[in-house]
């Protein structure tokens, strides 16, 4: 199970407040935090109110490489600052994300094999939007994993995104998820990779973590393999841990939680 950690985003105040500044002490704090709580990547978005977001990406990316090692996971749709990104990251990073259209999969594929980059391919396109039912997911999701086939990306790099929508507006969505989660486990062999972002579920919504927590415990049970999500949650980070081992995903020992929140134990990494 991967953790992309979700907290360095101009989406928060204080992300938002050290891009203005350039003052990055609190992307060093949430980089090392993350990191700590067994984030296997850290995603990276400027948001978006940065006034020039090159530059921001640039302090960003060079802002948490300076104090971690975690691999980053670029999270934007202009593809010309992902490539720039990509020329600063130290380590392949995951380009987050590509829409199921050809001509943006003509520009990430190739991009992401000259990187040795991995790719979050969404189940949506410009025609369709985020459809509602599993079916249309699942033929757009086809359409990324036949491409990964197309253009020599192992499976196991293309993590697909099945999206996620606050349940307070959409909760007819989230069981189409679900189903096109499991869609997606049986497409090939080895089956590409299934994330989703988690926190989507809750926006707006009172009582965002119990929201989180029973939400990331479903989709594990469908074949979750990856969540950005709030890695910083000790009660979502066990509850991820114990579902693994219900599922007989990991070894079970007394102490198995707090094992999850360690940094030497890397199973949020494997
Ligand atoms: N799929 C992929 N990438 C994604 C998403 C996804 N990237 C962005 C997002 N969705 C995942 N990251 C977040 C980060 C923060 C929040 C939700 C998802 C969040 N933020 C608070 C809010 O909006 O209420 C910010 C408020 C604050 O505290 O300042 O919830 O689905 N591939």
């Amino acid at each position: 199970m991967e953790i992309i950690g979700e907290r360095i985003n101009g989406m928060f105040s204080d992300i938002k407040q050290a891009i203005i500044d350039e003052n990055p002490e609190a992307v060093v704090k949430w980089a090392v935090k993350q990191t700590e709580m067994g984030a296997a990547w850290l995603d990276i978005s400027v948001g978006a109110s940065a006034a020039d977001p090159r530059k921001a990406l640039k302090f960003l990316i060079e802002a948490s490489q300076g104090a971690v090692d975690t691999p980053l996971s670029l999270d934007s749709t202009n593809y010309d600052l992902i490539e720039e990104g990509l020329e600063l990251c130290r380590q392949p990073p995951l380009i987050n994300s590509c829409h199921a259209d050809r001509h943006k999969i003509e520009r990430v594929f190739p991009m992401a094999i000259k990187y040795g980059a991995k790719v979050i391919g969404l189940a949506m396109s410009e025609d369709s939007g985020i459809p509602k039912t599993s079916d249309e997911r699942v033929a757009l999701a086809m359409e990324l994993v036949a491409a990964a086939d197309e253009y020599g990306l192992p499976m196991r790099d293309l993590y697909i995104d099945p999206l996620l929508l606050p349940i307070n507006v959409a909760q007819d969505h989230f069981v189409e998820a679900l189903e096109t989660l499991r869609q997606v486990k049986l497409m090939a062999d080895p089956s590409p990779k299934a994330v989703c972002g988690l926190s989507n579920t809750s926006q707006r919504c009172a009582h965002r973590n119990i929201i989180n927590r029973t939400a990331l415990v479903m989709l594990i049970g469908a074949g979750l393999d990856a969540a950005i999500a709030n890695a910083s949650d000790v009660d979502l980070m066990d509850a991820a841990a114990t579902a693994r081992v219900l599922l007989n995903k990991e070894i079970y020992c007394d102490s198995y939680a707090d094992l999850f929140k360690a940094p030497r134990y890397k199973i949020f990494g494997a």
